[in-house]
Order: structure tokens, then C-alpha cells, then sequence
């Protein structure tokens, strides 16, 4: 596998894995197919380098989430609240979260960026919405080229199986911008002091010689099917992951370290398609105490009633379905429910004597057809 070179050992943000998976997207196709595979096996998670998605597409869309950042809240809070789609301030969806953080959610729908976009920006709507679109554009593409890849990898060929939930018109797909402020900016604002000792009582932690970080996002796995996301040159993403990069070390919290440049990507619970073979990603994201952090995350999801249920070939003798088919709508309704943290694909696991059962019979009815 490719993976970057970094020194080993920990910091009081999470420790540091040997190296976090690294996929050369101009390295030979078949190569990558494989190790991305690999990597989404052991760890659900890895970072592309060489990648399509222009350094100014990328550019003008963390501007554009840094002006709207930047206004006054009431300003913002206009393009709220996040029911589940706008601006959403430290309340992270609808079970009670919180987190050191403000973001906007929006469509990747075309025409319902530029609906938004009217709301969010009042200044210039369409500047905002062309960076919204460019970015969507080219981050979606991306995705696709990851989703073609995986499905080589697990040796489905060309059959298009993945990238078609996602490209379909009718697409759940998401766009987030996240911005963690400062924990010293943060600090310095008398009007929310209050606010902030509130949540520093639960989230904040002292760690020896330094000023602490706090939780910004707190940890999940996405539910979607895979995630891209990009941030600036400020560390703060954490997976968790075994610790010493070896599968079935104990599992800690890996920073991962910035890289403006790299889009990072995540396992979403809805490659549970591979029967577990692919792995959905625990992360969380952490404040920095100096400077501001921005993220921005596509979330490849499918149509509402796509039919989430195993790819040919997943369910063997060996490893009999592992999760009940559902639709995307059903798991949105389940996540709905729970609490960031909670694992939604619980709700969903077969006991394997249900599982091997189907098998059993699928084996029969094949045979009937013979
Ligand atoms: O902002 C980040 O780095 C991670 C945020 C995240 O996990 C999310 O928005 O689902």
C-alpha cells in the first residue's frame, strides 16, 4: 500500500498512526483498485492524492463558506434552522447533539443550490451558487471514480452497480461546511461565555502543557455510502482505528493530519452492500484552540427508495447476509431516531442463523432453476 511516511507516536489531539493509507490516484488502475479495497477493509478510511478535483474549485468554495462564516449570526441564522437542510448552529441533528460547531447543509441538486443560494447569500446568490455547483460538480466525479474503483477491486467489474446509486437523478446527496472556531476567538466573545462554559463542562478536557482541544463533531459513522471530504491546513478529523495500524491492535483515536490538497475519504454504513466486507469509519472531529478549521464534505447517498441490499456475490456459506435489505429511506428514518454515536446498522443485523438459512435457500432455489 501507498502510505505517506510520518513519525510515529501520539499527540494530546489523538495518536498518530504509522501512516494514515495514502491512494496515488495516477498509479495504475488495477493497483489502486485493490489497495483501496484493502484500506476500506482495515480501516474504512484513506486520503487521495492526484485527484481531478481542481485546487481553485476547492478554493473558491472554502471562500465562499468563510464569508457566509464570517457574517453576523442573525445574518446566518436566517438560512436556518438545519430541519434537516440549512445553517445549524452547535445543535448537530435532532436527538439532543452538540458540538463546538457551526455548519450549513445543503443540496447537491442543481436547481435546489440555486433556491438556497438566494437565502444564504443575499449578497451575490449566484457567486455562491456557482461555487456550490463547481465544487458538487467535481467532488461527484470524484466519487464516481472511487465507486468504480471499489466495485474492480471486489472483483464486480464494470457492472456499475455502486456508481449508479449515486449518479441517478433523484440522488440523496449532501454538501456540508463545517466551521470549528477558535477555542481562544471563541473565548474572547463575553456574549457566549455562558454558552460555552455549558458545553465546556461536558466536552472540555484538560490535557497536560497544552491549551485543550474540544469536540466539535462528535464520533459517528456517516450513513451515507461514501463520504469526501476536504479541509484546510488545520488538524482536527480523528478516526478511530487500530492503534498501531496493525487490524486487531486496539482501536484508538488516529489524527488524521490536514492536507489541503488530498480529499479524504470515508466508508459510509450503506457499503454495508459489501456484507461487511467494507467497513464504515468511526470519526469525530476536534476544535483547534488557535486557529479556525473549515471543512467540506459530499456525501454520496442514493435515491430515497434505492434498495440497499447485498452486491452478487457478498453472501457465502461463509459469510451468510449480515444485515436486512433496506431503502435508504427506511435508514435515514432509523438514524433519525438514535443519537449521533449510536450504531444504526445494529437495527439492522440478521442473527446468522436467519442469515445462513437465506443462503441455504437462495442455494436451493438456484438449484431448482438448473
Ligand atoms: O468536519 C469534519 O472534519 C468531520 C465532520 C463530520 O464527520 C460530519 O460532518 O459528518
Amino acid at each position: 500500500m501507498v502510505v505517506a511516511s510520518m513519525a510515529p507516536g501520539s499527540n494530546s489531539r489523538g495518536r498518530v498512526l504509522p501512516g494514515i493509507p495514502v491512494i496515488d490516484l495516477s498509479l495504475d488502475r488495477s493497483l489502486i483498485s485493490q489497495l483501496i479495497v484493502k484500506t476500506c477493509e482495515e480501516f474504512g478510511f484513506f486520503k487521495v492524492i492526484n485527484h481531478r478535483v481542481e485546487p481553485s474549485v476547492s478554493a473558491q468554495l472554502e471562500a465562499a463558506g468563510v464569508e457566509f462564516f464570517n457574517l453576523p449570526a442573525a445574518e446566518k441564522q436566517r438560512a436556518g434552522p438545519p430541519n434537516p437542510l440549512g445553517y445549524g448552529c452547535r445543535s448537530i441533528g435532532l436527538n439532543g447533539d452538540i458540538g463546538d460547531v457551526e455548519y450549513l447543509l445543503l443540496p447537491a441538486d442543481s436547481s435546489s443550490i440555486s433556491n438556497r443560494a438566494r437565502i444564504i447569500c443575499r449578497k451575490d446568490p449566484n457567486k455562491f451558487s456557482c461555487a456550490v455547483k463547481d465544487y458538487v460538480e467535481a467532488i461527484k466525479e470524484l466519487a464516481n471514480e472511487i465507486l468504480e474503483l471499489i466495485e474492480e477491486g471486489l472483483g464486480l467489474g464494470g457492472s456499475g452497480e455502486l456508481c449508479k446509486l449515486i449518479r441517478e437523478s433523484g440522488s440523496d446527496s449532501l454538501l456540508r461546511l463545517n466551521h470549528y472556531p477558535s477555542n481562544c476567538n471563541r473565548n474572547s466573545n463575553s456574549n457566549n461565555r455562558k454558552k460555552d462554559n455549558d458545553i465546556k463542562s461536558k466536552t472540555w478536557s484538560k490535557r497536560k502543557g497544552r491549551k485543550s482541544s474540544r469536540i466539535g463533531f462528535g464520533e459517528h459513522t456517516d450513513p451515507q455510502i461514501l463520504t469526501l471530504l476536504r479541509s484546510n491546513g488545520i488538524e482536527g478529523l480523528q478516526i478511530l482505528a487500530p492503534a498501531s495500524g496493525v487490524l486487531g491492535s486496539r482501536m484508538a483515536w488516529v489524527a488524521v493530519p490536514p492536507d489541503p490538497t488530498a480529499v479524504f475519504i470515508n466508508v459510509g454504513d450503506t457499503l454495508q452492500m459489501t456484507n461487511g466486507r467494507l467497513v464504515s469509519v468511526r470519526h469525530r472531529a476536534m476544535t483547534n484552540y488557535y486557529k479556525s478549521r473549515m471543512s467540506m464534505i459530499y456525501f454520496a447517498a442514493p435515491d430515497l427508495h434505492a434498495w440497499i441490499t447485498p452486491l452478487p456475490g457478498m453472501i457465502t456459506a461463509d459469510n451468510p447476509q449480515r444485515y436486512k435489505s433496506f431503502t435508504w429511506a427506511e435508514y435515514k428514518t432509523a438514524m433519525y431516531s438514535l443519537k449521533l454515536g449510536q450504531n444504526r446498522l445494529d437495527h439492522f443485523k440478521i442473527d446468522t442463523k436467519e442469515g445462513a438459512a437465506q443462503v441455504r435457500n437462495q442455494n436451493s432455489l438456484e438449484g431448482n432453476h438448473e
